[in-house]
């Protein structure tokens, strides 16, 4: 396997100052990938672009993307030999981006973030296996990446910067007086991603559009219980929005470069404020936006059931094609536990509304929550049914996104299960991949949001749930399948 392919944006001819690795879900080598597409390291090319405009020669390398073993990682990274290797850390990948720190070349300096790096700092800095880790950046790390790249010793005045102190093994934060403007870089000034960086993006969807993944503001101002951009699990993070102007001249540059006709928001907040939607949407309805493109983005039911029909109207003249939706349990019990701030009627009405005005809506849902009772969990399913059969003759369609559920370390449902005393962190992160069922067509495409800790937090049993989660995506995939 040569090297080169599956390294996104390097300067071959000169060193290599900077390799960030996403890491595979799993060992590919064990079982192969089954999916063929996934949506892009958008924080990791953020920081190559950064990096890139100060002069450093950056790549990235998407094993997840790839598919790749972790054996084949390791020894691309190696082969490359960059002056720094760089892991973005979630929950469920921290154990497979460990074994690959571990093997790497001691000539390489290590560098981390993502959300796991800052939920769990203190831990990972004193894993034997992250021994070499010189920096671990908490929360958007841009422009101090270019710091470290310009000389690692300047990790001691930066900011939310840690290491493991070599005399004390205790870890360290770095940071003056004077430099917090890094912890939350200027959006509008920062350059666009440049999609070098990126394996799968721009692409080519099903029906010929090319499509691009976009961020249009950091942050998210709600506390849904199990999520790692809960507010609470984030105090370190100041809520920005693009400005519109800054956002379409990113869309424009790439319809002129690529083509790109669709654009995907993966952000929280896009729809998820009223003045967010009414300044975008004047600036979208003035550039004539959805005369040339169509876009999805995330939204907040609580704040779409107050829009007033004329505002979801202009949505769908803006080009507005799909709204992904946290619905998450049709139990409202359930839904004040984790704090989501919406019923299943305001859900049932949104949908309705959105779907009538040929907006499509994917919904997610969340089974097996702690404390769900089965007949909780039996009323998500007979809500997604009910979303069907409401929106089987609208315009837009309705599809059902369903996870079982998986405690992330730093959320608020993280602290109210470790608080009860019957789980330990171990238990909690010992996350394993679920094989569903790879070679059935309805499940190949969600087999990388399969994991498990292998605990039961409800009263339903993962035996139970994994049914449920199986008869739910069967039942998608021929609807979906049927309305082609
Ligand atoms: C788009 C997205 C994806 C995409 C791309 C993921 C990726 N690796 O970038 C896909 C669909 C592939 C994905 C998959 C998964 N995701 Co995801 N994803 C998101 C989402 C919605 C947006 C991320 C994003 O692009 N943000 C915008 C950019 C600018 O921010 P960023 O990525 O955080 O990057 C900044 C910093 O984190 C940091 N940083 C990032 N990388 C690095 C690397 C280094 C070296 C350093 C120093 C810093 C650094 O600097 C960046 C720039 O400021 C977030 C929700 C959220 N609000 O973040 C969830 C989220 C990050 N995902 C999450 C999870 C758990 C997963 C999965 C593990 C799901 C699963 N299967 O269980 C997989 C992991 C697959 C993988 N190996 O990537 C969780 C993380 C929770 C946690 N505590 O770990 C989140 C928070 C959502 C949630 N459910 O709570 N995801
Ligand atoms: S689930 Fe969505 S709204 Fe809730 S905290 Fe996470 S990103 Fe914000």
């Amino acid at each position: 396997m040569s090297a080169i392919p599956l390294l996104q944006g390097p300067h071959p001819a000169e060193p290599l100052d900077l390799l960030l690795v996403n890491a595979p879900l799993r060992d590919y080598a064990a079982r192969p990938r089954v999916n063929d597409y996934t949506l892009p390291v958008l924080g990791m090319a953020y920081i190559a672009t950064y990096a890139a405009a100060r002069g450093y020669n950056v790549a990235v390398l998407d094993a997840e993307a790839h598919g790749l073993p972790v054996q084949a990682t390791i020894d691309l990274i190696n082969q490359a030999a960059p002056r720094w290797a760089g892991f973005n850390l979630l929950a469920p990948t921290y154990e497979i981006s460990a074994r690959i720190a571990a093997a790497l070349d001691p000539r390489i300096r290590i560098m981390a973030g993502g959300h796991h790096a800052k939920a769990m700092p203190e831990r990972i800095l004193t894993d034997p296996r992250m021994a070499r880790l010189d920096a671990l950046i908490l929360g958007e790390a841009e422009t101090r990446v270019a710091e470290l790249l310009a000389d690692h010793r300047n990790r001691s005045h930066l900011p939310a910067v840690m290491w493991l102190d070599p005399v004390l093994r205790t870890p360290v934060t770095g940071g003056q007086p004077g430099t917090a403007h890094h912890l939350a870089p200027d959006i509008d000034t920062m350059p666009f991603v440049d999609r070098t960086y990126l394996a799968q993006d721009p692409y080519t969807a099903s029906d010929g559009r090319i499509e691009a993944n976009m961020v249009g503001a950091r942050g998210c101002p709600y506390d849904c219980s199990f999520c790692g951009a809960a507010v609470s699990a984030n105090p370190d993070v100041t809520i920005r929005v693009r400005q519109p102007g800054n956002i379409i001249e990113e869309m424009h540059r790439l319809r002129d470069r690529y083509a790109v006709r669709a654009f995907r928001f993966v952000d929280d907040l896009f729809l998820g404020a009223r003045r967010v939607i009414d300044q975008m949407m004047t600036a979208f309805t003035d550039e004539r936006v959805g005369e040339w493109a169509v876009w999805d983005a995330t939204g907040r039911i609580n704040v779409l059931h107050r829009a007033p029909d004329e505002m979801l109207d202009l949505l769908a003249a803006c080009g507005l094609r799909e709204v992904a939706l946290g619905i998450e349990s049709g139990s409202e019990r359930m839904l004040t536990y984790i704090d989501k701030r919406i019923t299943p009627a305001m859900a049932t009405s949104v949908v309705r509304r959105l779907t009538r005005r040929g907006i499509r809506v994917k919904g997610y849902f969340i089974l097996g929550f702690p404390t769900e009772t089965r007949a909780e969990m039996q009323a998500t399913v007979n809500l997604i049914h009910r979303l069907w059969d409401l929106t089987d003759n609208e315009i837009g369609t309705f599809r059902a996104s369903v996870f079982q559920f998986r405690p992330y370390p730093g959320t608020p449902e993280w602290t109210r299960l470790t608080a009860t005393g019957r789980y330990t962190p171990e238990q909690l992160l010992n996350y394993t991949p679920v094989n569903l069922g790879a070679d059935d067509e309805a499940l190949r495409g969600r087999d990388e949001f399969n994991f498990s800790s292998g605990l039961q937090f409800g009263e339903a049993t993962e035996a139970e749930i994994h049914t449920r989660l199986v008869d739910l995506a069967r039942a998608q995939h021929a609807r979906t399948a049927g309305s082609h």
